[in-house]
Formats: structure tokens, C-alpha cells, sequence
């Protein structure tokens, strides 16, 4: 197919609560949204899925503006016959950007998948009917303010609780949130918080009966994650460390990898994160997608990834609610007794609503194919 025009819509949209992590809190998402457009009018969706600063990754919404402006469209609008299967091929001369890419590289499997009418979550191979729903809780300001969030999280029908940890947010609160909750499934993210003198601290992690420790170490540290699987009983998770299917490779080649944290956003987009997929899923790793804390546009294509057969823990995929006081499609992402269920509608199966994304929208811009 040919791509026609493409625009981007520039938004910042507050969080329903601010979120802490070890690198920083957010309160205010700028999000950049992709909108392909094909000569026959029909439409894909993508969202860039980077930071305010580079906190998580070296990319921010910035970064990923330039070079898609600079770079990325500017390849995708020139091919004569873009598709799924050539997307990520085209844009491979620019090395890393991952999150820039996948905004657009996502924004084209949507628009095929509605091309052929067929929901995304079937498009790529998926199963699922509804997916298992988990919510990340972020560093609070006391252990008694964050029983309470879970709490609420738990009464509200999540199935996993994921905290998040630093140094000095780790032992003490986890044996109180025990305590409390002593059969809650429960997981601990660092967001490469540690360094390797913290072995004895991250040891103790092996009383609290974790389903999993998410990215203890910076990311390129796959050997620091080797020598702690060999000593931990509960599984290494890793997110940051995972840009690439060769990354992944080597992850697991060193022993430095049990469960895999799938984020299509870091990874370039489905090309990619299905390769990711299936090699975890053929030498028996753990694994479940992750999220940014995406608008209902970004969240449509987790939904289709976690419909895969493979996925084998709950996902970072929760309600529009938990994430924003007015999310910016229709239907809402809705969860239920801990799941959310997978569109049948072609596409994401869910629609920009317009209302919305005009309060929140700052900038916006089109490209246009060149014509000879
Ligand atoms: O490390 O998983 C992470 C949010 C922003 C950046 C990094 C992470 C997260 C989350 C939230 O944990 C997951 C979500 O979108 O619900
Ligand atoms: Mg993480």
C-alpha cells in the first residue's frame, strides 16, 4: 500500500495521580500520536511512548519528534509499497530510536489489520478473548499511604500488584506490605536502581515471595544480572535491558534473564517485539507486556500483544482510569474482576475521541507524500 499523509498530534495530558519511580516522577504525559493515512482513506494509529527527559531510556518525546520528522516519515512516505513487513526494514538505516520508530511502525500493522478488517489482536497471532490485568503502584510518600493504594487497587479487581523499589523503598516496606497482604500476588521494579554492592539488600528480596525482581541493574549490566540470578531464588524480570531480539539472545545466553517484560515501545514495534516473543516463548522464558503509561491509543496495541498464547504472567495493562481523568478514546479500556477484554472492532478497535484530544492537543503537523 501507498501512505499518503501522515500527522502528529503533540499532547499533554496530566496523570489522575503523579507515579514515582526510581528515576523520577511524572505527573503530566506529553504523548506524540502518529496517524497514517493510505491513498484510500483508511487510517492507523501509533503513540510515541518516550519520557519527559531521559530518564527510563536515552529517548524523550523530543528526541523521537526529531527524528521521525528529520528521518522516519520521510522513508515511510517515499516507499512506493509500504507493509507490515517491510516497515521496519525501511526505517533500519537509523540505528536505535526505538520509540520513535515504533510509534510509526505500529501506526502501519494497525492500519493493515483494519485493512483486512481483522482485529490486531488476531492479526499477530493472538488468542485471547480478554487479558489478565495488573497495575503498577508507584513509590509513595509512606508505607501507610501505600497499603492503602493497594488496597483500593486490589478491591478494584487487579490481579497483581508491581511496586516499585529504590534503595531505602525495598526491604522494610515489602515486609510491612506482607504482612498486610501476605497472599497477594506481588512484584518488585527497580528500574536499574542497584548496583552489584547491594547483593546483600536485594538477597532479602527472597522472603517476600515475589512472582519477580524487574530490572535491579542499569541496562547494559547483563553480566550484574547473571551473577544475581545465580544467588536469587525469585526470577530476574527484564525490562530496560531488552532492546532487541540479539539483546535478549545474549540475556540468555549469560543466565541473566527469566522472565521477559515485553514493551513494544523500546523494542521498534511488533516487528521486533513478535521476534522477541516467540524466541522467549521457544526456550520456556517467562512473559508479559509492560507499559509506559500509555494513552487508550498506546494501550489498544499492548491489548493485542497480551491476547499472544505465550503471555504467562498478568500484564502492566490497566484501566483508562488508573492513568488519566479523561483518556482520549472511545470505548474507555475497561477492567472487570481483573481482566480487560480484547476489541473485536478491526485495528486497536478503538477510536480517537476528538473532544478529548483537542483539550489536551499543543502542536500539530502533517506530511504529505511528494508527488512527481
Ligand atoms: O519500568 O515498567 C516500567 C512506567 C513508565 C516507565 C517505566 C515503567 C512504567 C510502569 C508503568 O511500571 C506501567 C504501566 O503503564 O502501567
Ligand atoms: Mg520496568
Amino acid at each position: 500500500m501507498e501512505i499518503e499523509k501522515i500527522e502528529l498530534y503533540g499532547v499533554q495530558m496530566p496523570l489522575a495521580r503523579p507515579f514515582r519511580t526510581s528515576f523520577g516522577v511524572t505527573s503530566s504525559r506529553h504523548v506524540i500520536l502518529v496517524r497514517v493515512i493510505e491513498r484510500g482513506g483508511e487510517e492507523g494509529w501509533g503513540e510515541v511512548v518516550a519520557g519527559e527527559g531521559p530518564w527510563y531510556s536515552y529517548e524523550t518525546y523530543e528526541t523521537a519528534l526529531y527524528v521521525l520528522d528529520k528521518f522516519l516519515i520521510k522513508n515511510v512516505l517515499d516507499c512506493e509499497d509500504i507493509s507490515k513487513n517491510n516497515v521496519w526494514a525501511v526505517m533500519s538505516r537509523v540505528k536505535g530510536h526505538n520509540m520513535a520508530k515504533a510509534a510509526l511502525e505500529m501506526a502501519v500493522w494497525d492500519l493493515e489489520a483494519r485493512l483486512a478488517s481483522q482485529p490486531l489482536s488476531r492479526f499477530i497471532g493472538g488468542v485471547r478473548s480478554r487479558i489478565e490485568s495488573g497495575v503498577s503502584i508507584g513509590i509513595a510518600g509512606s508505607v501507610s499511604e501505600l497499603l492503602k493504594i493497594i488496597g483500593t487497587r486490589l478491591d478494584e479487581g487487579y490481579l497483581r500488584i508491581k511496586l516499585k523499589i529504590e534503595p531505602g523503598w525495598d526491604v522494610d516496606v515489602l515486609s510491612r506490605v506482607r504482612r498486610e497482604y501476605p497472599d497477594v500476588p506481588l512484584q518488585v521494579d527497580a528500574n536499574a536502581a542497584y548496583r552489584l554492592r547491594d547483593l546483600k539488600t536485594l538477597l532479602k528480596l527472597d522472603e517476600f515471595d515475589l512472582l519477580m525482581l524487574e530490572q535491579p541493574f542499569e541496562h547494559d549490566d547483563l553480566n550484574g544480572h547473571a551473577i544475581l540470578s545465580r544467588k536469587l531464588r525469585t526470577p530476574i524480570c527484564l525490562d530496560e535491558s531488552i532492546t532487541s531480539l540479539n539483546a535478549l539472545k545474549t540475556a540468555y545466553k549469560l543466565g541473566a534473564v527469566e522472565v521477559v517484560n515485553l514493551k513494544p515501545g523500546r523494542v521498534g514495534g511488533y516487528t521486533e517485539g513478535l521476534a522477541i516473543y516467540r524466541f522467549a516463548v521457544d526456550v520456556g522464558l517467562g512473559f508479559w507486556i509492560g507499559g509506559m503509561l500509555e494513552t487508550g491509543i498506546g494501550r489498544g496495541h499492548l491489548v493485542a500483544l497480551a491476547s499472544l498464547p505465550g503471555v504467562s504472567y498478568p500484564n502492566d495493562i490497566s484501566a483508562s482510569s488508573r492513568y488519566w481523568k479523561e483518556d482520549i478514546v472511545e470505548p474507555l479500556w475497561v477492567q472487570r474482576n481483573g481482566y480487560i477484554d480484547v476489541p473485536n472492532k478491526s485495528g486497536i478497535g478503538v477510536e480517537v475521541k476528538w473532544g478529548a484530544l483537542k483539550k489536551y492537543l499543543e502542536w500539530q503537523r502533517e506530511y504529505r507524500k511528494a508527488r512527481t
